[in-house]
């Protein structure tokens, strides 16, 4: 039997392309770097592969008469119109679970390296100025502070289990309480910054969580309050998040992600109480291995008349 054609909407590493070429007929962002090429085979195109951060519009979904499935290397699929996939009968896949421990580990190291100024520290002993005006002034203490956590999913909980060995109280908001967890839940981010040192957003993007961390909640967060942003840049108001760092109205951020990627405000760089990553959460060579071998897996599932491992939900 032929080999099915599938678009590659993002740019792929090895490990993810290789194993395309080896199953399927791949077509390389084809759509973008020659449109005419890709009108003529757009007719033969039934999946499309993709990263995380991959937009899967309806448009080009229209473009697609023969389109079956998108394969998303990736846990969040914010980017991809899933009603507009569903509506036409396209199964979505994505990459839960395998990436749980490596984001989680982020989410701690970010709040430690905020809180413990770990960068400004190794820029400290570097440049000399350790031996010159000798300690550095003091950091904060993160062991048995009070953690907030915005969307207790698969991710939430990893960091939540990092964080009790840290001797963390632990609370947090989801659109739901979650009864078999013994956590407080707050039933707003407004809520849950009032009470907690460090608050760190795990949702996922999209029209749902849209600037949720805003002007107020930053302002409830407070002067010796860290905001960690791992989930989705969108979930931040980042003008709002810039002032409140500029002004005092928290003390730090640690940011992995951002509203603008790969440039994230110029005002937000120049900061010296934020540390601030390249979105490279799940970024580990085990980690990103895990995530492709799941997305090729979904898509030679669903082409071999077999159910897809890890479908997105229905529901959102
Ligand atoms: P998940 O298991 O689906 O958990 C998402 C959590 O967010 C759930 O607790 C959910 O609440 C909550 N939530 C959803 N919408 C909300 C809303 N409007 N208000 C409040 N809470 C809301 O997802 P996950 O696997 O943990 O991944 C979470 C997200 O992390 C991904 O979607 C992705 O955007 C991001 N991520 C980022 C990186 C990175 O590289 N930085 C890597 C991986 C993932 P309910 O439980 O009540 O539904
Ligand atoms: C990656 C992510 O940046 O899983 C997600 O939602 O944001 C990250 O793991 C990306 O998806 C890699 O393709």
């Amino acid at each position: 039997m032929s080999r099915p054609h599938v678009l590659v909407v993002s740019k792929p590493p090895p490990f993810f392309l290789e194993p395309l070429k080896a199953a399927f007929v791949v077509h390389e962002r084809l759509h973008e770097t020659d449109p005419q090429e890709f009108s003529k085979l757009a007719p033969l195109i039934r999946g499309i592969a993709g990263g995380g951060e991959s937009t899967v519009s309806a448009a080009l979904m229209a473009q697609l008469p023969s389109l079956e499935m998108i394969s998303i290397m990736g846990v969040g699929y914010d980017g991809v119109d899933v009603a507009a996939a569903l509506k036409r009968g396209v199964v979505v896949t994505h990459t839960p679970n395998v990436l749980n421990d490596e984001v989680a580990d982020l989410a701690i190291g970010l709040m430690l390296s905020v809180a413990r100024r770990i960068p400004q520290a190794d820029q400290y002993v570097r440049s000399g100025r350790w031996g010159i005006e000798g300690a550095m002034p003091l950091t904060r203490k993160v062991s048995g502070a009070r953690l907030g956590i915005v969307g207790l999913g698969r991710i939430g909980q990893a960091i939540a289990d990092r964080a009790a060995a840290f001797d963390m109280s632990i609370a947090y908001t989801a659109r739901s309480a979650k009864p078999g967890l013994n956590y407080p839940f707050y039933a707003s981010a407004l809520a849950l910054a009032a009470e907690v040192d460090f608050l760190v957003v795990i949702t996922p993007g999209g029209a749902g969580t849209f600037h949720m961390i805003n002007a107020q909640v930053l302002k409830a967060l407070g002067p010796q309050g860290y905001l960690i942003n791992v989930a989705r840049g969108s979930v931040v108001d980042e003008t709002a998040l810039v002032e409140a760092l500029q002004q005092g109205v928290i003390a730090g951020a640690g940011l992995d992600v951002f509203e603008k990627e790969p440039h994230p405000l110029e005002a937000l760089r120049k900061l010296d109480n934020v540390v601030l990553t390249p979105h490279m959460a799940s970024a580990t060579r085990e980690t990103r291995q895990a995530m492709a071998d799941l997305a090729v897996a979904n898509l030679q599932a669903h082409f071999a008349g077999r159910p897809t491992l890890t479908p997105v939900p229905e529901c959102c």
